[in-house]
């Protein structure tokens, strides 16, 4: 299927032009206040693509006042009719369409996701998540509610006000969208922190932000390290901070809001997502759908499949399956359209993942393909696959956010269940089954935010997406998401006589 799509896709622009990479605050780009800038490197070649100006401390603050004044009462965007914000919204999707190409090149340079993937998948998720909250812009309405005694009484869905939003680098366009959607539906304005390896996208979508006519100080967009992120979290003057990334930092952002000023928090984090495969499953569509589980966008997804329990009696065959497939995983640079798989996101990440590598064979797994690091430049990891992976083994336990397959053995469905939810996550699982009865008694027992039958990866922006346990808090996507950024108020109005 992939093969038929590449003759009707535009070429990639392989050297992107990198326009914008300051800091953008009310509409306008500025230098940082310290001067200091940071590279952001190409991880298919390990040079730097660009200087970055650095956001800290006093580029946040200066974006928190421009967040706050336009928030103010009486300004444009408090004034302006619900369905005018979806407009605009709307317009924003229309010129990240237009810039389609542009902006995959762009993400795929800076990012190292394959072309055929920032094409097919990020870019038209993006597009349609921005459309969808565009939609719910003038639809999510309060309600007259009748309580005792002479009065009216209504409530409204008002915005939270200035929120920060802190995001990662696997997925930059559609993490800003995801963000972006819901906070400008619902009225809020928004400081965006773009992650230290991923800044370029969410530069130049900032621009587009002010050429479909957001006022000024609605969207800004401070690049920078986690220490500025740590100051949008710490704010007294932040309303909101939602953030995706790493479940450590998470714990860190839900204690900064309660150490200041009890601003709303949402939460994405990791997982250890099971994948569970029954032995009536079609075996074919199950070892391709679990290795796409867990491959797709080189291993960097927070609900990738990362444990692929399968039934004793197929264990066997779908382990040399799985290593087959693994084995015919196409690697290499990113624009190339037959490769598959690009590089891990950095230096940093990729040696995480040869480590955890290395403790996989120590505590006993079976190594049977992949492993190493190929030759060559960029930060690559070759496709691997554990058989005979435990639960108590590291790789079976902590996220490993890259190219590592753990295939597990179970006999009994009651025991998988408990051992899938033996984790201190709970971001989403599948289960793969002819047998409806089955698949409904596993979807009832996981505890998971999503739960993917005979399928995987499907993440729609229309239903709401988030975690269980130390996954996170709160939902993004679908009309879950709008009372994330809303707060509710009780309108109670004294009336002369009220009548039914
Ligand atoms: O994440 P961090 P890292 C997991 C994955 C990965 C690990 C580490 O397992 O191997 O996290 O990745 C900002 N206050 N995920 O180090 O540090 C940071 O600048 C406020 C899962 O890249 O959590 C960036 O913008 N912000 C995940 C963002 O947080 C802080 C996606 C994420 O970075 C901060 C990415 C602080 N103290 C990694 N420290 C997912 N859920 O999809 C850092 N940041």
């Amino acid at each position: 299927a992939a093969v038929a799509h590449y003759a009707d896709m535009p070429k990639p622009d392989t050297s992107p032009k990198v326009c914008f990479s300051e800091i953008f605050i009310n509409n306008e780009w500025h230098k940082s206040k310290s001067g200091k800038t940071f590279k952001t490197i190409n991880p298919t070649t390990e040079e730097t693509i660009a200087e970055v100006q650095e956001g800290d401390k006093e580029d946040i603050e200066m974006a928190v006042k421009a967040a706050r004044s336009a928030f103010k009462l009486g300004a444009p965007w408090r004034r302006m009719d619900a369905s005018d914000r979806g407009r605009l919204m709307y317009r924003l999707a229309d010129l990240i369409e237009r810039d389609h190409v542009y902006l995959a090149s762009l993400e795929t340079l800076d990012n190292g996701k394959p072309y055929f993937m920032s094409y097919n998948v990020d870019l038209p998720m993006s597009i349609k998540c921005l459309r969808y909250f565009a939609g719910w812009a003038d639809k999510n309405h309060g309600k007259t509610i009748p309580i005792d005694g002479d009065f009216f009484t209504y409530t409204r869905h008002e915005p939270v006000g200035v929120c920060g939003q802190i995001i990662p680098w696997n997925f930059p366009i559609l993490m800003m969208a995801w963000k972006l959607g819901p906070a400008l539906a619902t009225g809020n304005t928004i400081i965006l922190k773009p992650a230290e390896q991923t800044p370029l996208t969410a530069l130049y979508i900032a621009q587009l932000v002010k050429e479909a006519g957001f006022p000024p100080g609605v969207v800004n967009v401070v690049p920078g390290f986690g220490k500025a992120g740590a100051v949008l979290a710490n704010h007294m003057k932040v309303d909101k901070v939602a953030f995706t990334g790493s479940t450590e930092v998470g714990n860190i952002i839900q204690q900064a809001s309660g150490n200041t000023n009890l601003k709303r928090v949402t939460l994405e984090l990791g997982g250890k997502s099971p994948n569970i495969i029954l032995c009536d499953a079609d075996l074919d569509y199950a070892v391709e759908t679990a290795h796409f589980a867990l491959f797709f966008n080189m291993g960097q997804c927070c609900c990738a499949g990362s444990r692929t329990f399968v039934e004793d009696s197929i264990y066997d065959e779908f382990v040399e399956r799985s290593a087959a497939r693994a084995k015919k995983r196409t690697v290499g640079n990113p624009f190339d359209l037959k490769n598959e798989q690009g590089p891990q996101i950095s230096k940093v990440q990729m040696e995480k993942i040869l480590c955890m590598i290395k403790q996989g064979k120590e505590e006993g797994a079976k190594l049977v393909v992949g492993g190493s690091r190929p030759k060559g430049d960029g930060y690559f990891v070759e496709p691997t696959v554990f058989a005979d992976v435990q639960d108590d083994m590291t790789i079976a336990r902590e996220e490993i956010f890259g190219p590592v397959q753990q295939l597990i053995r179970f006999k009994k469905l009651d025991e998988v269940i408990e051992r899938a939810n033996n984790s201190q996550y709970g971001l989403a699982a599948a289960v793969f089954t002819k047998d409806l009865d089955k698949a409904n008694y596993v979807v009832g027992g996981l505890r998971a935010g999503t739960v993917w039958v005979n399928t995987y990866n499907i993440l729609p922006t229309q239903a709401p997406f988030g975690g269980y346990k130390m996954s996170g808090l709160g939902r993004e996507n679908g009309e879950y998401a709008l009372s994330n950024y809303t707060e509710v108020k009780s309108v109670i109005v004294k009336v002369p006589q009220k009548n039914s």
